[in-house]
């Protein structure tokens, strides 16, 4: 059993891990910047430990820091909950020679995984169905264009380092593939330091459907369903729900055990996610496996019952699932937002800022992820994610006229909020008839 938990995050995952460490009786220790002194995180563990100044790589993403302060307060794990150090194999390394247990999949499951075109080919080798594609990493242009005019076009080249939609080119034509190539390439290079590439056929407007599973230490792996998080824009998630409005019960078997599959040809331990694409044809592939747990973990909570932090933790402490395939049953139906402190007309530019005002919505089914309060100052160095509203009920049209009943009464003053312009995509009739696909913002919201 852990004694005590390393928190090494901010927000509201942060207040959202040591919740579920308190409920669990182990003692929590917070670590903040600078500018993170009054952060709700900071207020709610049981230990505070300051690890650097208000810039993220001198605080929540130093390493050595981070490590000194878990074993200053002889914590015997690290959360590192989204974001920041949660994919960093390098760091889930160190904490496995220091000792201290990383919450989440070995270091080298993590790396494995962070390479995407290696994740593509062991994919291949266990026969779960990935995008058509190159089979192999590519580096050169030239070489690249021969298998891109085989596979055809339109294609997609993107960086083996990458996600999020960073080195990553669509080519619509074959005159344009050289400069593209060399232009997502190059992107990879500045960003990962790290040249390695590899194509797929671009699928057009397709749903981004992910399952979110459970792996323990013996080999037992369990899904929990999918999450549907089509509503993107730039890459950014802006409302997630499960189930998907589109897939019924056979579709879900199927994919569910090929999700179960990717994550046992790794050796997967902890809570982890397999994303994949749905065309408009009903066929699945693989895309990437994220190896952390995610912003829009509460929609799978809502419907399966199972806290999934609490999962993460008794898994990281050695302890044999406690549920079978069997024993999950998905019930209703959730959606969650995600407000930001940005403005939509201000090509979303980050509103950081003091909340002079702050009322939010309750309820039957409504929950509410947040670390801001009232006179809370956001400082402009981190994430613009203030908030996230979760609603569940029995059917999709009840948990949307619930989430449109609960936006409506947030009151967020003193910074500006995307909370209108997501009232606006929960009342669009094509959202309401569950006709949407990754391309539903560009689609209907081109301003
Ligand atoms: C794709 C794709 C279509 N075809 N790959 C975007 C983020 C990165 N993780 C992968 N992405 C995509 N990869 C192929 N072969 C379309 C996207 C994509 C997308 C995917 C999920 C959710 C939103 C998206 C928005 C634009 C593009």
């Amino acid at each position: 059993m852990f004694h005590k938990i390393l928190i090494a995050n901010r927000g509201e995952i942060a207040v959202r891990i040591i919740r579920a460490c308190r409920e669990l009786g182990i003692k929590t220790v917070a670590v903040y910047s600078d500018v993170d002194r009054e952060a709700l995180h900071t207020q709610l563990a049981d230990e505070s430990i300051c690890i650097g100044p208000a810039s993220s790589l001198k605080s929540y993403l130093n390493m050595e820091q981070i490590i000194s302060a878990t074993i200053i307060t002889k914590a015997d794990a690290i959360h590192p909950g989204f974001g920041f150090l949660s994919e960093n194999a390098k760091f889930a390394a160190m904490c496995e020679k220091c000792n201290i247990k990383f919450i989440g999949p070995s270091s080298d499951v993590i790396s494995h995984m962070g390479n995407k075109a290696r994740a593509r080919q062991t994919m291949m080798e266990a026969n779960i169905p990935v995008i058509p594609g190159s089979e192999m990493p590519v580096f050169e242009a030239e070489e690249a264009k021969e298998l891109a005019d085989q596979i055809g076009y339109p294609i997609m080249v993107k960086a083996s380092s990458g996600g999020g939609g960073k080195g990553m080119r669509i080519v619509e034509k074959e005159e344009d593939f050289i400069r593209y190539f060399h232009m997502a390439q190059q992107e990879a290079i500045n960003a990962f330091g790290d040249n390695t590439m590899y194509m797929e056929k671009y699928i057009v407007s397709p749903r981004h459907i992910e399952f979110q599973i459970l792996a323990d230490h013996y080999g037992n792996v369990i899904h929990l369903g999918e999450r549907d998080c089509s509503i993107q824009r730039r890459h950014q998630k802006m409302i997630e729900e499960s189930p998907s409005s589109i897939i019924k019960e056979e579709l879900r078997k199927k994919m569910g055990e090929v999700a179960i599959a990717a994550a046992q040809a790794v050796g997967y331990e902890s809570a982890g996610t397999v994303e994949f694409l749905l065309d408009y044809s009903g066929n699945f592939y693989f895309m990437e496996m994220n190896t952390r747990i995610q912003v829009e973990h509460p929609v799978t909570e809502m419907v399966s019952g199972l806290d999934l932090i609490k999962e993460q933790i008794r898994i990281a402490e050695g302890e044999t699932l406690s549920y079978t395939q069997k024993d999950i049953t998905l019930q209703g139906h959730a959606i969650e937002c995600r407000i930001n402190a940005e403005n939509p007309s201000k090509n979303f530019m980050p509103s950081p800022g003091i909340i002079k005002r702050l009322l939010l919505p309750g309820g039957n089914g409504v929950r509410i992820d947040t670390a801001v309060y009232q006179d809370y100052e956001i400082p402009p160095y981190y994430d613009s994610m203030i908030l996230k509203i979760i609603v569940h009920d029995k059917t999709r049209t009840e948990a949307i006229r619930k989430m449109q009943t609960a936006l409506g009464e947030v009151i967020v003053e003193g910074v500006d909020t995307n909370l209108d312009f997501l009232y606006e995509i929960i009342c669009h009739e094509k959202f309401i008839s569950g006709d949407i696909s990754t391309s539903f913002l560009q689609d209907y919201f081109k301003e």
